[in-house]
């Protein structure tokens, strides 16, 4: 949905903080000398581009009459618990974003493409074993309808390549991703050879539904969009996009129970407060996680 969230004559659909409003300033027209009038259309025009939202915002004198979003974005869970997803996504920074018009991320009942008076979407395994597969015709049924020209389906799965702040940073360059879940004991092979771009995993463990790791995906990729967050400084260069944990932080009481903020926070001394989280970051990630300091630089591309 790149370019295509368009306000006219309506509130934009994410108010721009007060502070990056164009100045008012030389905006407000004089009364002309003879007709002790304020000339007509002398509105001045501007034309806006707010890279921390992501907007492109059009007005007159300060009042914004056409915005359209550059950057935005669609994601389709598909699944058979789409309640379950729509719980996530509908709650918190998700729900604002939603609700804004920036992102647009939903959940689709898979048993709408499912066959059958029982709609079935699982069926036993060939060569046997315990469990149910999930069955290629829904899916690609689904995917036939839903997918446009710049669709990414992605699926969700144990076998799939580890899910990093990476393949987030990536995938929040698409356009429109569909996630594909998987649950029971898997999914027919046919659906990951033929039907996806790419199989992600969040983790070596394994969970009851796939839903649950395509929303920790969705999380993590629409935080690093323009007007989620209402932050947008902090999304990058931060954890992990530093390759390494984070340090430590702190906030008022200074000391609780005997728990004193470290002394140098206080301190005023904004080199020395530097210098002390770039070591706790270090000391942190060498004691917890030693494989992100040998780790050579990410090499991670997408999978077509
Ligand atoms: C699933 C077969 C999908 O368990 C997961 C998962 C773990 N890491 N990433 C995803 O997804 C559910 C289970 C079994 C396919």
């Amino acid at each position: 949905m790149r370019n295509v969230l368009k306000v006219k004559g309506q509130r934009p659909s994410v108010e721009p903080k007060a502070r990056h409003r164009p100045k008012e300033k030389g905006h407000k027209p004089k009364l002309d000398p003879q007709t002790k009038q304020r000339p007509q259309a002398t509105g001045a025009a501007f034309l806006w581009f707010s890279s921390r939202l992501g907007h492109l915002i059009a007005g007159v004198s300060g009042v914004c009459i056409e915005q359209s979003t550059l950057f935005g974005m669609k994601i389709q869970i598909l699944t058979i618990f789409p309640e379950f997803c729509e719980a996530v996504l509908g709650s918190s920074i998700l729900g604002r974003a939603r609700k804004s018009g920036v992102v647009q991320a939903d959940a689709v009942d898979l048993r709408q493409w499912a066959s059958g008076k029982h709609r079935t979407t699982d069926d036993a395994p060939y060569g046997g074993g315990p469990g149910m597969l999930m069955k290629i015709e829904p899916i690609h049924n689904a995917l036939a309808e839903l997918k446009t020209s710049t669709t990414r389906v992605v699926m969700m799965s144990p076998q799939g390549r580890p899910f990093t702040q990476k393949t987030a940073e990536r995938l929040a360059g698409e356009e429109h991703l569909i996630f594909v879940c998987g649950h029971y004991e898997g999914v027919d092979q046919r659906v990951a050879d033929h039907l996806v771009d790419e199989e992600i995993s969040i983790g070596d463990y394994v969970l009851t539904n796939g839903a649950l790791a395509a929303l920790v995906v969705t999380d993590a990729v629409l935080r690093l969009l323009p007007g989620v967050l209402g932050h947008e400084e902090s999304a990058l260069g931060e954890s992990f996009s530093t390759g390494k944990l984070d340090h430590p932080h702190y906030t008022r009481p200074e000391v609780f129970q005997d728990w004193r903020v470290p002394e140098v926070l206080l301190s005023g001394d904004h080199g020395a407060i530097a210098r002390w989280r770039a070591a706790e970051a270090e000391r942190l990630t060498r004691e917890r996680r030693p494989d992100l300091l040998d780790a050579p630089p990410s090499t991670e591309k997408p999978t077509v």
